[in-house]
């Protein structure tokens, strides 16, 4: 237990490399020298200070050395004994020596982070060497903290930043701040992009100073804030009547107030806005497009360097779902792609990995490569909205590496996911990946233990988005437990498998929802809160699923060629999100011969003995994890395991009574 009152997640040295630890790390003590970098710049100062706290032991001296070299990419490193890109060996002592070497602070920051890693998780001189170079210029995170001290969609207790309308600055951001850059994110936007109460906005005077103390914190680290912007400010700040962005005196009000930011925030990154969306305000209102507003905004902020980050989050919510042309999948698509070339050099448009909001399946939000003269950047969510609130068990980088793995046919090489949000396949400057983050001030940051694996597996996916899923679970488990190997591989396995099981239990084949209305947590089949007008999934007594072809509501045709026509037809449609693109018989046979009435029955009952499963080897791990950690994670299993069965049931009740078809295996389901 931490004596500090929260948990050090996987930088807690002091018990990795203890006395009682299973694997008797040694981190040794610590010789730093630097060469060609400022030793007062403030990262280098981190970095220096975490080697210190690392290798803080009385035996084996180790000395670090780090280095500035030109050659190595930006925010990049090497590790080794090559100095300067030569093959120059590094003295010769008796204390192992380290280079560390990086053209920024950034760079050899992140160097020794990545050294650290490795010694924590057993690797000794001289297998510890490295050339690496972030995949993505922008890694970030996006806080959905309010300034009451509420999380929208927090699930991890309450906000760590802010406290009864106050910011609150002390130890645990650093902390923070460290663990961030340690797995190399390097923006951090702090408030919800729900910007609702002017008293209470973050670009007013009252809080200029605490938030001049965040960013420095953060600065220390190499990251960057920025913040979250009410479009509606020069009516609810300014008092001016509109917040047109062609307005002269709209774009004025902003001048004058984007200059009083940057004077009391110069290293503020930027903003990110959400407009036109879930009762939020945009340039729509006035009749003018999303690059009107973003632009407008995109210019001004320019002088200082800073950036526009633009979500295209943006729909109707109010559609009535009863004309089967209309499509809430659409809306990006249909509002952002024709105006692909019309956004300023410093504007991103962060695009949310499917095409509706998270759900545990979705298809690639045809965006994503669909723009192809825009900055563009990934949007995920850690913060479990829809996969489990942090009670079930739900490792989301499998998930995340299919969405960079998937070619979108935007070009004919360099055109995966990955590589459009990294700016590789257009030369953007600005791209990335930002992930709705899943913290809150619960001792152990993540709610759930388990869900720091996606807190920590999000950082290091995007510095390196070839890390596999297995790779960073073990990674973190290491880091994180000191256990035998045996129990280490069991929870590997339960992590990697934990999304296929909530995905199981949960809704079927791509068709989304179906859980509680606004509460996003249990089962509701009907409950999709904008359906006011009948079911979005579109049960019948015959099939179930939407039409998402040509003949239906055309979503399909967003994709290119192949995936259009793929998407298209249900015999080359990927099975598991065919209920996505098509409306399908219950009798409809999969590829494995079942019918999908029951493979609908079969998953479910699957997939609750799985949760079960999952909850009966966590029993193994009492002992060998902290006792606060052991029974965290078991109380969360409980209620994942009634979860489970609440999902099988009510899924599998309102089918049989739906189709009228019995379970094959004849199992009971009233
Ligand atoms: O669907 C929604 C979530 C909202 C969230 C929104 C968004 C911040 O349920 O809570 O609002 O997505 O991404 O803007």
């Amino acid at each position: 237990m931490s004596e500090k009152g929260w948990s050090q997640l996987w930088l807690d040295y002091a018990s990795k490399a203890g006395k009682d630890s299973v694997n008797g790390i040694r981190m040794g003590n610590v010789n730093v020298d630097i060469k060609d970098f400022d030793v007062d710049n403030r990262v280098i100062e981190s970095a220096v200070k975490e080697l210190n706290r690392a290798f803080c032991g009385d035996n084996d001296k180790v000395k670090v050395t780090l280095v500035r070299n030109k050659e190595v990419a930006k925010e990049g490193y090497r590790i080794g004994n090559i100095i300067g890109g030569s093959n120059e060996n590094v003295a010769k002592s008796d204390a192992p020596e380290y280079v560390i070497e990086a053209s920024d602070e950034n760079g050899a920051l992140y160097g020794v982070f990545h050294l650290i890693r490795e010694k924590l998780m057993g690797k000794e001189y001289p297998n510890i060497c490295a050339d690496c170079a972030p995949s993505n210029p922008l890694r970030m995170m996006n806080h959905w903290d309010n300034m009451d001290g509420s999380i929208e969609r927090g699930y991890s207790g309450r906000s760590f930043f802010f406290v009864g309308d106050e910011i609150v600055v002390n130890e645990r951001t650093v902390d923070y701040a460290r663990f961030m850059a340690s797995v190399g994110i390097n923006g951090v936007v702090i408030n919800n992009v729900n910007v609702k109460w002017a008293a209470t906005d973050l670009i007013t005077t009252r809080f200029f100073d605490k938030v001049k103390e965040l960013s420095d914190i953060f600065g220390d680290y190499g990251i960057k804030l920025y913040l979250s912007l009410n479009f509606a400010s020069p009516i609810e700040l300014g008092g001016l009547p509109i917040c047109d962005p062609l307005d002269k005196d709209v774009i004025n009000w902003w001048k004058d107030k984007i200059k009083e930011v940057y004077d009391h925030l110069p290293d503020l990154g930027g903003f990110l806005v959400k407009a036109d969306s879930e009762g939020r305000p945009g340039p729509f209102t006035y009749g003018r497009t999303q690059a009107d507003g973003a632009n407008m905004l995109g210019d001004i902020i320019a002088q200082y360097g800073g950036i526009i980050i633009w979500r295209c989050f943006v729909y109707n919510c109010t559609q009535d779902w009863r004309d089967t042309k209309t499509d809430r999948a659409r809306a990006g698509y249909d509002y952002f792609k024709g105006l692909d070339g019309e956004y300023h050099d410093n504007v991103i448009l962060q695009i949310k990995n499917g095409p509706m909001d998270f759900q545990i399946r979705e298809p690639i939000s045809p965006l994503l490569g669909g723009l192809t003269k825009t900055n563009q950047m990934l949007e995920v969510q850690i913060a479990q909205e829809y996969t489990g609130h942090q009670i079930d068990v739900c490792y989301l980088i499998p998930m995340f590496k299919e969405i960079l793995g998937f070619k979108t046919y935007c070009r004919d090489d360099l055109d995966t996911v990955a590589d459009v949000i990294s700016g590789r396949t257009m030369g953007n400057k600005y791209a990335g990946m930002a992930a709705v983050i899943n913290t809150g001030n619960d001792y152990n940051w993540t709610g759930n233990d388990l869900a720091a694996a996606n807190l920590y597996g999000f950082g290091r996916l995007a510095f390196n988005t070839e890390l596999s899923s297995e790779e960073i679970a073990r990674e973190w488990v290491r880091l994180t437990f000191d256990l035998e190997q045996d129990l280490e591989d069991k929870l590997v396995d339960m992590l990697l498998r934990s999304r296929e099981i909530y995905e199981k239990y949960t809704s079927p084949l791509g068709i989304g929802w179906m859980v509680t209305p606004s509460d996003h947590y249990g089962p509701s089949v009907d409950g999709y809160e904008y359906s006011r007008w009948g079911t979005y999934h579109r049960a019948d007594h015959l099939g179930l699923g939407v039409d998402r072809t040509d003949k239906g509501t055309g979503y399909a045709q967003q994709y290119y060629s192949p995936n259009a026509e793929m998407y298209n037809d249900p015999k080359t449609c990927p099975e598991n999100l065919l209920l996505f693109f098509h409306h399908i018989p219950y009798t409809w046979k999969l590829a494995s011969g079942q019918s999908l009435i029951q493979y609908i029955y079969d998953s479910h009952f699957e997939g609750c003995a799985e949760a079960e499963e999952l909850a009966e080897t966590w029993k193994e791990f009492e002992g060998k994890v902290s006792d606060r950690t052991y029974a965290c994670v078991s109380e969360r299993f409980g209620r994942q395991v009634y979860n489970a069965r609440e999902w099988r049931d009510q899924v599998n009740s309102y089918f049989y009574r739906k189709s009228g078809i019995s379970d094959e295996k004849g199992r009971t389901i009233y």
